[in-house]
Parts: structure tokens; sequence; C-alpha cells
């Protein structure tokens, strides 16, 4: 029977940053301005004022710092708080195509791989710059691959379905090896606007290669011991911007064409959810959550990680065992968990025991238990 490894993973990190600071300056700023420009429908209790944003409630509610942005100038304007990305001709990359590459490049390094190891590619992300034609295929073209490439979309567990989707491919013998990646631009659907959430998404780009355990380095990568993925649907995380918008009189304009949800809704109803997953997953596995090393967990919420980590181990769980990079990337939706692989595995040893874990809008949870070899 084939097995499929982990073999390598890499990271585009966009230089730009945005501390807490300097977005609830822009926020506040646009707030200021809009209560100027509202003055009169607000002294008649037409309007309610909007009230300012601060980095103090953002760092204790969701622990995060600072994110990393594809275009910083546009955000921080708050005449316009969207990131400034211009339009590119056909003949140019897209964006995501750039950052793909750049993330596909450093996990075929890591293994030791050319794009002629390489049979297939999937781009699983929350936000796909445009319909078609697919830009994994765009990607696949762009690196030189001689196979076949797709999208998906499981919003912040698409880096594990797609994981699935790349492991059953190796085994089922249809590709040698799959690049699954995920360039995430979350800053082109997150409403800087809103209060609730201006804070809490960021951008960046993983990339994971999945070989045939035969083709690979004896001792490097990791094992994939069983992949479980659950789906329930819930409208507490939602976006509706599509192409049937056109069709409707409001068209665009509306906040519910960007990321909404229901903060605390999520944090209740997902983080049990998840736990409940990792411990049934564990069992299968005839596995106990002492035996695990480490936590990758999706990294959308300091607090909601350290309840899910404490509901699975039945203790706390110290940095080591569940690490942290939503400080300094924010929610990047489904290269979050992947960023927190990437960043700290290399220290594990032959046989420790670990679990990617996303969890996200659907919901979707998807859940990977890895040995390391
Ligand atoms: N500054 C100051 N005060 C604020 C702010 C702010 N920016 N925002 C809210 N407040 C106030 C509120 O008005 C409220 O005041 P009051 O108590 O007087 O009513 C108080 O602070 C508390 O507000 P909340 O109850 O909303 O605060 P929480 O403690 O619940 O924290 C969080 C909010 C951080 C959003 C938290 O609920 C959370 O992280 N929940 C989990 C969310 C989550 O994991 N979501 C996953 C979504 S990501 C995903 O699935 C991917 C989707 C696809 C990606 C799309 C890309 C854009």
């Amino acid at each position: 029977m084939i097995k499929a490894v982990i073999s390598g993973t890499g990271l585009y990190t966009p230089p730009a940053t945005i501390d807490n600071d300097e977005l609830v300056e822009a926020f506040n700023q646009y707030v200021e301005l809009y209560n100027a420009e509202n003055a009169d429908a607000i002294a008649a209790g037409d309007l309610a004022p909007l009230q300012p944003s601060s980095s103090a409630f953002i760092e204790k509610a969701s622990g995060i710092k600072r994110r990393h942005v594809i275009d910083k100038t546009g955000i921080l304007d708050p005449k316009r708080m969207a990131p400034l990305i211009p339009e590119r001709s056909n003949e140019e990359p897209s964006v995501q195509c750039e950052m793909a590459v750049s993330a596909c490049k450093e996990a075929l390094e890591q293994a030791g791989k050319t794009v002629a190891d390489v049979d297939a590619l999937i781009v699983a992300c929350s936000n796909m710059q445009r319909p078609y034609p697919a830009i994994s295929i765009e990607v696949q073209e762009a690196l030189g691959i001689d196979g076949f490439a797709y999208d998906m979309n499981v919003a912040c567990s698409s880096a594990t379905f797609g994981l699935q989707a790349a492991v059953n491919s190796v085994e089922n013998g249809s590709a040698r090896a799959v690049l699954v990646v995920s360039p995430e631009i979350c800053s082109g659907h997150l409403n800087f606007r809103d209060r609730d959430s201006h804070f809490i998404f960021g951008d960046a780009c993983t990339a994971i290669l999945v070989e045939r355990e035969e083709n690979t380095r004896a001792g490097e990568g990791f094992e994939i011991l069983g992949t479980s993925l659950k789906t329930k649907f819930s409208n507490n995380i939602r976006n509706n911007f599509g192409f049937l918008n056109r069709g409707d009189e409001s068209g665009i304009g509306k906040p519910d064409k960007l990321f909404i949800q229901q903060g605390r809704k999520v944090f209740k109803e997902v983080s049990p959810l998840v736990a409940e997953m990792i411990q049934a997953q564990l069992r299968s596995l005839s596995l106990t959550p002492d035996d695990l090393k480490r936590m990758w967990l999706h990294q959308a919420n300091l607090n909601m990680n350290q309840l899910i980590a404490r509901k699975v181990l039945g203790r706390d769980a110290s940095e080591e065992e569940a690490p942290v990079i939503l400080d300094e990337y924010a929610n990047t939706s489904s290269a979050g968990s992947i960023i927190a692989f990437h960043k700290h595995k290399e220290d594990l040893v032959a046989g420790d025991l670990g679990v990617i874990c996303s969890f996200g809008a659907g919901y979707s949870v998807g859940s990977v238990v890895l040995r390391r070899r």
C-alpha cells in the first residue's frame, strides 16, 4: 500500500506590517470623519455615532499584536479603508499566483525536490481573486508542473481539507506528489470600517508538499496517521459576495458582501466541537491526548486556542505544546495552522506526535494527526 508523507513546507510573508496602534489610529480617524459628516442626523437621534476602537481591547480579546498585509497604505487611509491592489493585465501573474510560487518553491527546497517530481497542485484558500481560469492552474503553469491542478474553498479549513485530498491522490496512485498551497489575502475581504472585526485578519501564503513515502529521504518529514474532517452549516461566519450580486439592485455595496461574524457565538459553538473532534480522532487511532507533543491549532483567537488545548489535555498547554503565531500574523484563515506547523516543527524528534487542526466558517473543522519520521 502507498503511504503519503509531508516532506516539505513553505511560507510567504508579505513584508508590510500594521500594528494595532496604527490600525486603531486610522479607524478612529475614520470614526471622527463619519461622526462629523453625520453630525445633524446623530444630533437628531436618527443615526448612532460610531465608537472608537482600542489597541488594548484588540490584544486582550484576541491576542493579536500586528498583521502582515499585501498593501498597507490603502488600509490606513481613513477615506479608503481597503487595500490598494491595482488590477493587473492578463499577461501578468496574479497576486495570489506570486505568493503561491514563492511558498511552493520553499516547500520543494525543504523536501529536496523539483517540480519534475510533482504531479498535482491544489490551491486551497478562503478567497480566490477570480473564478477562472483556476488560480491553481496559473500556479501550475508558473512553476512548470506537468500534471493537474484545481482550486478548493472550505474557508479556514481549506488547507486541512486540501491535505486530505492530496493524501487521497498520493495513496490512490493518481499523483506521486501534490502541493497544497493557501494564498490567503484576507485583507481583501475584511471590512476595515467595522469596529467588531477590523483587527481580525492578515495576509500570508503557505505550501505543503505531500509525497509517496518511498520517494522521500529516510528520517525526514512527517507520517500522516489520519485525517478527520467535519462540517456543520452555520450563518455565524458569512460573506455574501458572489457572481449573483449583479442580479440584485443593491449590488455589492452592502457590508454583508464582506466578512461578517457573530464572534461570541463562533467562540462558544466551535471550541467544544473542535476539542471533541480531536479527542475522538485520537481515540480512533488508539492514542491519548498525553501522547501529543504538539498542537498546531488554527490561529484566530488566543483565548479560543487556550480553551481548546485545555479541553483536549485536561490542563493548560504550554507555549511549546500549542505554539502561537497569531500575535504576529493575526488570523490568516486556512494558512494559520500551517504557519504554526511550518515555524514550529523542526525541534520534534522521531516518533513525536502532533495534530494540525483548523476550524472556521461553514462551520468546518479539519484535523490531521502526524508522526515525526
Ligand atoms: N475596540 C474596543 N471595543 C470593542 C471593539 C474594538 N475594536 N470591538 C468590540 N468592542 C466592544 C464591544 O462593543 C463590546 O462592548 P459591550 O460589552 O459594551 O457590548 C465589548 O467590546 C465586547 O465585544 P465582543 O463580545 O464582540 O468581544 P469578544 O470578547 O467576543 O471578542 C472576538 C471578539 C475577538 C471577535 C472573539 O469573539 C473571537 O475571536 N471569536 C472567534 C471568532 C473566530 O474564530 N472566527 C473565525 C472566523 S475566521 C474564518 O472562518 C475564515 C473566514 C474566511 C476568511 C475571510 C477573509 C476576510
